[in-house]
């Protein structure tokens, strides 16, 4: 069912090298750009009626609008099932209370006498938002996506996600429903590339994003990279990972429901068991195979994830060994099931989320720890971190220095600009002081 990969004995290889030992989907977004670069121009060149054709194409059906009434939004949380709304309403009032923690404050410093710099952080003005619709009907990630903008202070904020034949081309009910809990009132039927290029160019019923953020396949990954540059992105997300590093201790009963929970995700989705217990791989093998005879997306998604080469049991000396393979593979979630959990935890480098010991399963963070779960994927974790208040963010910095301030430093400026033979920049200077650059005291 996985396959295994055994790293016990021989030291293990450096960085990059180690990293290439472990496994990775292949998740190549670059092919898909020139797919998605006719729909992105077809969209700029016709607008609305584009969004609307691709809608007929891909989705089957013929819209009136892209733009979704406010009473389908309404309808939606009236018809939303009690616990469903109940759960989203935790769901949201978690993220809240971690994402509020994470509003920056303007700070100023005293440079030197007279001179300062004050760093002021401002909300992106409009934030175009993607729902995934078909397999990954999330209403969990419109929360994951829409609290932290909300909570940066940003002023706009709309949804697309694709339209649904079966609930007459409006997008999926439950998507409409957390909107409609969220205060998300502009809401659009358009999906995938088409969807991230109405954000980024505007069309007649949608102004343009400066932003757009949220998951999707790799139509959206690639349509995200054709507008970089133009508008920003959170990340281009690729199908959903986790590793767990685990010692003798853990219960393979729990690591094996955990490795599940993810690959029931995604055909390419990726677990990945990290331990220096060849009993526990063992037992955690063995217990698959009845915990995924008792689920759904067996043969679709969960069997072919897991049989997949991003799947594997990886075998290593020790934890310290199991340290540097899970910082080498940098996860987008990790879980610590060891003894002393937290403090291997706090050893760790390179991870989207990590989650400690045997009550804090990923599932819990999919949807109601408070933190997020928009998370770097495909080893990104090693140089980006997931959605937060920061992404929604700019730091501007704002320079103020007197006279005197300014002359106390001039001759500095004045002689790097002379170093990198720019004298204009100099002359900027020496214009304000008669063009004699004053003597610094
Ligand atoms: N595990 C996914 C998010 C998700 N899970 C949504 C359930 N619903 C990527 O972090
Ligand atoms: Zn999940």
């Amino acid at each position: 069912m996985i396959s295994r990969i055994d790293l016990r004995g021989d030291a293990l290889p450096e960085g990059p090298a180690l990293r290439d030992l472990l496994p990775r989907a292949d998740f190549d977004v670059q092919a898909a750009l020139e797919k998605v670069r006719p729909i992105c121009e077809a969209v700029h060149h016709r607008g609305d009626a584009a969004l609307i054709d691709f809608a007929e194409r891909f989705d089957g059906v013929r819209l009136e609008s892209v733009r979704v009434p406010a009473e389908a939004l309404t309808d939606a949380l009236a018809q939303l099932d009690p616990a469903v709304r109940a759960a989203l309403e935790e769901s949201i009032r978690r993220a809240r209370l971690v994402h509020r923690e994470q509003r920056r404050t303007t700070r100023t410093t005293q440079v030197a006498p007279g001179g300062s710099v004050t760093e002021k952080w401002v909300p992106v003005e409009r934030v175009g938002l993607y729902a995934p619709g078909g397999r990954s009907v999330y209403p969990s990630s419109v929360v994951m996506n829409v609290v932290p903008a909300q909570e940066a202070g940003v002023e706009s904020v709309a949804l697309a996600s694709p339209a649904q034949a079966d609930f007459g081309g409006l997008p999926h009910p439950t998507i409409l429903a957390a909107c409609a809990l969220l205060g998300v009132d502009e809401v659009y039927a358009a999906g995938g590339a088409t969807a991230v290029a109405m954000f980024a160019y505007g069309t007649e019923s949608c102004a343009p994003a400066n932003m757009v953020t949220g998951p999707g396949n790799i139509w959206v990954a690639a349509a995200k990279r054709y507008f970089t540059g133009r508008i920003g992105i959170d990340a281009e997300a690729g199908p959903t990972e986790i590793a767990v590093l685990a010692d003798a201790t853990a219960d393979p009963v729990h690591v094996a429901s955990d490795l599940i929970s993810q690959a029931e995700h995604d055909p390419l989705a990726a677990a990945v068991l990290v331990t220096d217990s060849v009993e526990l791989a063992d037992a955690v093998e063995k217990e698959l195979e009845p915990q995924i005879a008792a689920t759904k997306h067996v043969d679709d998604r969960i069997v072919p994830a897991l049989k997949g080469r991003q799947s594997a049991i990886v075998l290593v000396d020790g934890v310290d060994e199991g340290l540097r393979v899970v910082d080498a593979y940098g996860a987008e979630h990790l879980e610590i099931q060891t003894a002393d959990a937290a403090a291997v935890a706090d050893r760790v480098k390179n991870a989207g989320a990590i989650f400690i010991g045997p009550w804090a399963p990923v599932s819990l963070g999919d949807y109601a720890a408070g933190s997020n779960h928009v998370l770097p994927t495909g080893g990104c974790a090693c140089h980006s971190s997931g959605l937060s208040v920061q992404s929604f963010l700019r730091g501007i910095h704002i320079v103020d220095y007197t006279k005197d301030a300014l002359a106390e430093v001039a001759h500095h400026v004045v002689t790097l600009a002379e170093a990198e033979d720019l004298p204009a920049h100099g002359a900027a200077i020496k214009a304000r002081f008669g063009w004699k650059v004053p003597a610094s005291k």
